[in-house]
C-alpha cells in the first residue's frame, strides 16, 4: 500500500457536528447504530463522494436523513463506506453495524477483558465499531448510549457526564446514556461495560467545582487502587498550580483492564488502563511500579488538555500531544520525587531505548513525514525525544517564556486539531523568538554528536571551548544541518566550586547555557582564574552524545565536585563506559582486564557521601548495562565479550570497595514499616543496588546474605530485587526461590509477570529452552499482552546473551513466535520485532543469522501492516 505523507494532508472534505451511538452489547454479535450529523467541509464536497473508514465490520443497515439508502447509492466493504452521491448540504447519515467483541484478539476497537466490554480507539480502533472519518482533525460531540444485560454488565461507562439511565422493562437489560459536550476526535472515543470493583473520591477545582473521581478495577483488587486515586489527585492540583489548567467535566473516571495493548488511553473523561499502571500495594508493587503508576495517571491526566482539548491535525503531529505530555509528567514527577534522580531515571531510558532506535533502521524525525502504519510510530523518538525537545525550548526561552508560550498555546489553540507548527508558533509569539532553527529537532531524525575541547591559557586567564556538532546520516536523510542547541555549563575551579569569568566571545552564553548555533563554535572565557574542569551538558540539556576529551582525575574531581548532580552521575558512568570498553575489547583479545583505580575511589566517594540522598548513590553504583555498552562499541557487537566484560569489572569494583559494601548494606536494614514515598524508596535503592555488588563476589556470606534478604522483605521491592540478584549472579539457590515466589503468587496475574520477565532475563544457557517451557505454563497467557511482553519482551530485548546467541536459535525462536501472534495481535507482535532493531551493529556470525531470521518473516505471507512494515524497514 502507498505510505501517508505529511506534505499531502488536506482538511477533510466532510465533517462530522455530532455523532449519537447506540450499542446493543452482546458478546459475540453486538450492534452499533451510529447517527452522524455531516456536512461538507471544503469544495471538494461538492463531489458527492463521501467515504467513512472501516475496519473487519459488517454493515447491517444505512439511512440518509432517516430514510434507507437504495443499493446502488453505496458501496460497502469490511474496510471502506462510500457514498456515490452526498448531499451537498448538512445531512444525517445513521449507520448500523455489527461487530464480535469476544473474537477481537486486535484489542482494538471493541473487546472483551476478562469478562467486560472495553474500547482502544487510538490511534485507528473507531473504524472497527463504525464506518467514520476516522482521522484526528475530525471534531465532534458525542452521546453514548449502552444497553446489556444487567447481570453481565452492571456498570455502563463512556465519554462525558452520566445522563438518563434506567431498566429496559420486561427485559433482564438496562441502560446508560453519556454526553460529552467536548468536540472530539474519534481516537478519544471510549465505553466500558462490566462487573467492576470501584473506589470514589472528590476533587474541587481552583474555581470550586466539584468533580466526582471514580477507579474501576477486578472485584477485589479495590484496595490497590488508592494510590492510583492519590496521584490523580495530586496530578489535577499541580496542573493547576503549574500550568494553570483545571479539569472540565463534571467526572473523572479510569477503568484498569488486563488485556490491553498499550499503558493507557487518555479518552475524554473515561481513561483506560492497563492495569499494571494502575494496580499497586506493598506486596505485590515495587518502588518502580509505584512510580510508574504515578507518572501514567498523571500522564493521562495531564492529556484532557495536551491532547484532548487541543488535539492533533493528523497522526504525524503525534508529538504535538505525546511529547509535551511526557515532558509534563517527567515534570511532575520530578516535583512529587528527586529531581536529580528523576532526570537521571529518565536519561537512562532515553539513551537504552530512543539512542538505539536513532542510530538504526527505524530512526525517524520526533515529526515523521512518512508513514505506513501509524502504530509503529508511538516510539521512545515521538514520546521520549519529543519530551526533551519540549525540555529544550524551555530551556532556549527560560522558565517565564516557556509558561507565556504555554498560555499562548492552550488560548489561540483550545479547541482546535493544532500543527508542531502552531505550537511554536505560540512560542515564538508570546516570548519575540525566531525558533526557525529550533524546529529542525522535528524534522531531523539522528542523534546529534557534539565534540567538545577546552584548552587553558594561564597567562592569559582565559579558557577555550570548542564545541562540534554533527548528525549522522538516516533513513531517507542524508544530509543534516546544525541545529539550536542549549549546553548548560559550568567551569569547575580547583575547591571544586563554579569558576565565574569576565566575559565570553565567540557564541551566544546565557546564564548557564551555552547556545551551540553553528556547526563548530569556539567561545573564549576572559577572566578564568584557574584551569577549569568543564562540566558540559547539564542536566543532560539536550539528547545528544558528548564525547570531551578529559582526563579519568578530571572525571574523578567531576564525580566528587560538580554542582549538577546529573553530571556527578555522568561522569562516573563515563569512567565506568571507559572501562568497560576496554575491558571488552580486552576479553575479545583474550587478555584479562584491569579496573582503573580512579573508577573505585570515584564510586567509593559517592557510597561514602551521607550528604548524597540514598537515591541518587544507587544510580551513580549501578554501572552501564550490556545494551549501553553495545551501543557505545557501536560496531561489531559481541555480547558475550560484553558481558564477561562487565561482570569482571562488577567483580573488581565489588572486591576493591570491600567491607564497606557490606557495612552500608547493614546500616540500610529497615526499620519494618513500609513507605512508598522517595525517600524511603532511596534507601531501599541503594541497600538493594549494594546487595547486587556484593553478590558480585559470589562468596558463600553474600549468597546468605541475599537469601535472608529475599526471605525477610516485607514488600516486593526488597523481595524482588534480591531474587533479580540471585538470577542474575546464576546462583543455583535462584531455581528454589523463583518456584516459592510463584507458589506465593500462584493467582497474582500481575506479579508473575515479574517472575516470567526473571525467568526470561537469566543469562544462563538453558534460558531459551525455559523461556520455550513457560509459553505452555499455565501462568502463562497466549493472548494477554502484558503475559508475552514479560516472558517474551524481556528475552528478546533484556537479554543481551541468550537473545543473541551466536547459534541464532534465539533470533529463530522470536521469529517463529512473532509469526504466530501476528495472527492475533500485529500491534504486540510489531512491538516485539524491534528487538532487532540493531542487528547491523552485531559481529558478523550474529549479524547473519539475525538478518536471515528477518527475512524468514518478511517473506511470510498474509503478515499484517504492522509487521511488515518494521520488519521491511528494519532489513532496508
Ligand atoms: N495516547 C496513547 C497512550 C498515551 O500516550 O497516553
Ligand atoms: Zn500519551
Amino acid at each position: 500500500a502507498a505510505p501517508f505523507r505529511l506534505e499531502d494532508y488536506r482538511a477533510p472534505a466532510f465533517t462530522i457536528d455530532t455523532v449519537e451511538l447506540d450499542f446493543q452489547l452482546a458478546p459475540s454479535a453486538t450492534r452499533v447504530t451510529a447517527r452522524l450529523a455531516i456536512r461538507p467541509n471544503t469544495d471538494e464536497a461538492r463531489s458527492g463522494r463521501l467515504e467513512l473508514a472501516g475496519d473487519e465490520i459488517t454493515l447491517k443497515g444505512l439511512k440518509l436523513d432517516g430514510a434507507p439508502l437504495a443499493q446502488g447509492r453505496y458501496t460497502a466493504t469490511p474496510s471502506l463506506l462510500t457514498l456515490h452521491d452526498a448531499p451537498n448540504g448538512p445531512f444525517t447519515l445513521e449507520i448500523e453495524t455489527e461487530v464480535d467483541p469476544a473474537a477481537n484478539t486486535k484489542l482494538m476497537g471493541l473487546y472483551r477483558t476478562t469478562g467486560t466490554y472495553c474500547t482502544q480507539c487510538e490511534a485507528e480502533g473507531f473504524r472497527r465499531i463504525t464506518y467514520f472519518l476516522d482521522r484526528p482533525d475530525v471534531l465532534a460531540v458525542y452521546t453514548t448510549r449502552l444497553e446489556a444485560a444487567k447481570a453481565d454488565a452492571p456498570i455502563l461507562l463512556a465519554n462525558g457526564n452520566p445522563g438518563e439511565s434506567g431498566d429496559i422493562a420486561g427485559t433482564d437489560r438496562h441502560f446508560a446514556i453519556w454526553h460529552d459536550p467536548f468536540p472530539k476526535p474519534s481516537y478519544l472515543f471510549a465505553m466500558v461495560a462490566g462487573d467492576l470493583g470501584v473506589i470514589t473520591d472528590r476533587f474541587t477545582t481552583q474555581s470550586g467545582r466539584d468533580v466526582e473521581l471514580r477507579i474501576y478495577c477486578e472485584h477485589g483488587k479495590e484496595a490497590r487502587c488508592t494510590y492510583a486515586m492519590d496521584a490523580l489527585k495530586r496530578s489535577m492540583k499541580w496542573d493547576e498550580e503549574v500550568f494553570g489548567l483545571e479539569y472540565d467535566l463534571d467526572i473523572f473516571v479510569i477503568v484498569a483492564v488486563s488485556d490491553f495493548n498499550m499503558g493507557a488511553m487518555e479518552n475524554k473523561g473515561l481513561n483506560v488502563f492497563n492495569d499494571k499502571y494502575v494496580l499497586a500495594d506493598p506486596d505485590t508493587a515495587t518502588d518502580a511500579d509505584y512510580a510508574n503508576v504515578e507518572g501514567v495517571i498523571a500522564h493521562e491526566y495531564f492529556h484532557n488538555w495536551t491532547g484532548n482539548r487541543i488535539t492533533c491535525r493528523d497522526w504525524f503531529q503525534l508529538c504535538l500531544k505525546e511529547g509535551l505530555t511526557v515532558f509534563r509528567d517527567q515534570e511532575f514527577s520530578s516535583d512529587m520525587r528527586s529531581r536529580a534522580v528523576k532526570r537521571i531515571a529518565d536519561v537512562r531510558t532515553l539513551q537504552a531505548r530512543q539512542f538505539p532506535e536513532d542510530g538504526g533502521p527505524l530512526a525517524h524525525p520526533v515529526r515523521p513525514e512518512i508513514y505506513h502504519e501509524i502504530s509503529n510510530f508511538y516510539t521512545p523518538t515521538v514520546y521520549e525525544k519529543g519530551a526533551e525537545v519540549v525540555r529544550m525550548l524551555k530551556s532556549v526561552l527560560g522558565p517565564d517564556g516557556f509558561r507565556k508560550g504555554m498560555d499562548l498555546y492552550v488560548r489561540r489553540h483550545d479547541g482546535d486539531a493544532a500543527t508542531i507548527e502552531d505550537f511554536l508558533a505560540s512560542f515564538a509569539d508570546a516570548t519575540g523568538t525566531d525558533l526557525g532553527q529550533f524546529k529542525l529537532w522535528y524534522s531531523q531524525a539522528g542523534t546529534p554528536q557534539v565534540s567538545a575541547h577546552g584548552s587553558y591559557d594561564e597567562a592569559a586567564r582565559s579558557y577555550r571551548l570548542t564545541l562540534t556538532q554533527s548528525t549522522p546520516a538516516t533513513p531517507g536523510q542524508s544530509r543534516k544541518q546544525p541545529m539550536h542547541m542549549p549546553i548548560r555549563f559550568g567551569l569547575i575551579g580547583p575547591n571544586g566550586e563554579d569558576m565565574a569569568f569576565d566575559a565570553v566571545r565567540g557564541g551566544r552564553v546565557e546564564g548557564d547555557v551555552i547556545h551551540l548555533t553553528e556547526a563548530s563554535q569556539t567561545l573564549v572565557f576572559e577572566g578564568v582564574g584557574a584551569r577549569p574542569v568543564p562540566s558540559l551538558l547539564r542536566g543532560f540539556s539536550a539528547p545528544v552524545r558528548l564525547a570531551i576529551d578529559i582526563s579519568a582525575s578530571d572525571l574523578l574531581f567531576q564525580v566528587r565536585t560538580d554542582a549538577d548532580p546529573f553530571n556527578r552521575w555522568q561522569a562516573a558512568q563515563t569512567l565506568a563506559m571507559r572501562n568497560l570498553v576496554a575491558g571488552t575489547h580486552e576479553q575479545i583479545a583474550g587478555r584479562t582486564p584491569k579496573a582503573e583505580p580512579a573508577l573505585i575511589d570515584a564510586l567509593g566517594s559517592v557510597l561514602d557521601n551521607e550528604a548524597l540522598e540514598p537515591a541518587f548513590r544507587a544510580q551513580v553504583l549501578q554501572l552501564p548495562s550490556e545494551a549501553d555498552i553495545a551501543r557505545e562499541l557501536g560496531e561489531d557487537v559481541d555480547p558475550d565479550a560484553i558481558a564477561t566484560a562487565r561482570r569482571e569489572l562488577r567483580l573488581a569494583i565489588s572486591t576493591g570497595l570491600g567491607d564497606r559494601l557490606s557495612r552500608h548494606y547493614e546500616a540500610l536494614s529497615g526499620d519494618g514499616s513500609f513507605h512508598p514515598d522517595a525517600a524511603s524508596a532511596g534507601r531501599r535503592a541503594l541497600r538493594n543496588t549494594l546487595l547486587d555488588l556484593l553478590l558480585a563476589r559470589r562468596t558463600p556470606a553474600a549468597t546468605a546474605a541475599a537469601l535472608r534478604h529475599f526471605e525477610t522483605a516485607d514488600n516486593m521491592t526488597d523481595r524482588l530485587a534480591a531474587l533479580s540478584a540471585m538470577t542474575q549472579a546464576a546462583l543455583p539457590e535462584r531455581r528454589a526461590a523463583l518456584d516459592a515466589f510463584h507458589a506465593r503468587y500462584a493467582d497474582d496475574a500481575l506479579v508473575l509477570d515479574k517472575w516470567l520477565a526473571l525467568e526470561a532475563t537469566a543469562p544462563a544457557a538453558e534460558t531459551l529452552d525455559r523461556v520455550k517451557a513457560l509459553l505452555k505454563h499455565p501462568s502463562y497467557s497466549p493472548n494477554n499482552p502484558n503475559r508475552v511482553r514479560a516472558l517474551v519482551g524481556s528475552f528478546a530485548g533484556a537479554n543481551q546473551t541468550q537473545f543473541n546467541r551466536k547459534d541464532g536459535a534465539g533470533y529463530d525462536f522470536l521469529a517463529d513466535f512473532a509469526l504466530d501472534l501476528d495472527k492475533r495481535n500485529p500491534q504486540t507482535t510489531a512491538r516485539l520485532l524491534v528487538s532487532f532493531r540493531s542487528w547491523r551493529a552485531l559481529e558478523p556470525v550474529r549479524r547473519a543469522r539475525a538478518e536471515a531470521a528477518l527475512r524468514r518473516i518478511a517473506a511470510a505471507e498474509n503478515l499484517s501492516p504492522d509487521t511488515l512494515d518494521i520488519v521491511t524497514r528494519t532489513l532496508a
